[in-house]
């Protein structure tokens, strides 16, 4: 929490995540501006004591720091394009690009003004709490000079000088949410051929999730090192369970795409005789470009 919950805060966009953003440092005693494009919506924000300011430029004259909360990079610039930034810092969570952060982030410095971009890793009603997990990148100086600010809203993470580092841990992270849960639905759609409900699986499933995770950091520096020797299993020995894998669910008469896509992977690495290396030796499927 911030000692110095004094220090006035501006939050552009009044979103489900920008509202909870402004309800989060009026908790904490900041005085908060608020504007949104539609000013109805900072109604919930003035009930809870934020101050609505008429104009996005006139909330930027709130306060040194601005948070902005929009649909996308494009809304960003719509709004702050014609407003006055000179010394100004910028946290942008908006959800982008880390291309659209980078552009943003020479955009702002242009302009005068200090930015951070930033991540969001939790839902509206996770904000300001711990679960919160908020990614930041930019310059360090700029992060540190508002760190105990910015962990009003969750847990603050500075990620590197890199503007786009926090839109990359964010697509980074999503990679992993939604292929953990992909591949629990083919288990579940495996299982329900033989009468196993969703229910009776999940503890298992989550159980083989948690053994997985626990293998990163050694895989991790396996990759780091460019060496896989294989200390638990060979490539071919997974490559010959990924055909079982696709046999059960063509014979099970459930959806074999997904299977089929780790074994080509396996397949084109067994071709370039990583057979006898370990699992993360398949990085290189995924440092090639490919497109379907
Ligand atoms: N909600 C969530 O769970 C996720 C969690 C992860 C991060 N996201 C990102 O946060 C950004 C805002 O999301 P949101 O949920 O608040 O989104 P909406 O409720 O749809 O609100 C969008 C606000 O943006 C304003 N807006 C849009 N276009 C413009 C524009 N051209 N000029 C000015 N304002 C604009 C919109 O204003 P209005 O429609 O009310 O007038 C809302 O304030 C987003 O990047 C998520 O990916 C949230």
């Amino acid at each position: 929490m911030s000692d110095n919950t004094d220090i006035p805060v501006a939050i552009l966009g009044l979103g489900l995540m920008g509202r909870a953003l402004a309800s989060a440092f009026l908790k904490a005693g900041h005085p908060t501006t608020v504007w949104n494009r539609t000013p109805s919506k900072a109604d919930r924000s003035a009930a809870e004591g934020a101050r609505p300011a008429a104009t996005a430029g006139d909330a930027l004259k709130a306060g040194p720091l601005t948070i902005v909360c929009l649909t996308d990079y494009e809304a960003v610039h719509e709004v702050l394009d014609p407003c006055e930034l000179d010394g100004m810092t910028l946290v942008n969570l908006t959800s982008g690009s880390s291309a659209q952060a980078r552009e943003t982030a020479r955009w702002a410095e242009r302009r005068g003004a200090r930015y951070l971009d930033g991540a969001i890793m939790a839902v509206p009603p996770a904000i300001g709490t711990a679960e919160a997990a908020i990614l930041y990148s930019g310059p360090r100086p700029d992060f540190e000079a508002h760190e105990a600010v910015l962990g009003v809203l969750g847990s603050a993470t500075h990620l590197g000088a890199d503007p786009g580092l926090a839109s990359l841990y964010d697509v980074a992270g999503l990679a992993m949410m939604w292929s953990v849960l992909n591949a629990w639905l083919q288990g579940t759609a495996l299982l329900g051929t033989a009468g196993v409900d969703a229910a009776a699986y999940a503890p298992f499933a989550q159980q083989i999730a948690a053994v997985v995770a626990g293998w990163l950091p050694g895989y991790a520096e396996q990759i780091d090192r460019d060496s896989f020797p294989a200390e638990v299993s060979a490539l071919e020995t997974d490559a010959r369970a990924m055909t079982h894998l696709i046999e059960e669910s063509e014979a099970a008469g459930v959806n074999a795409e997904l299977p089929m896509l780790f074994k080509a992977m396996a397949d084109r690495a067994l071709a370039a005789g990583h057979g006898q290396d370990q699992y993360p030796v398949l990085i290189k499927e995924f440092t090639t470009p490919r497109t379907p």
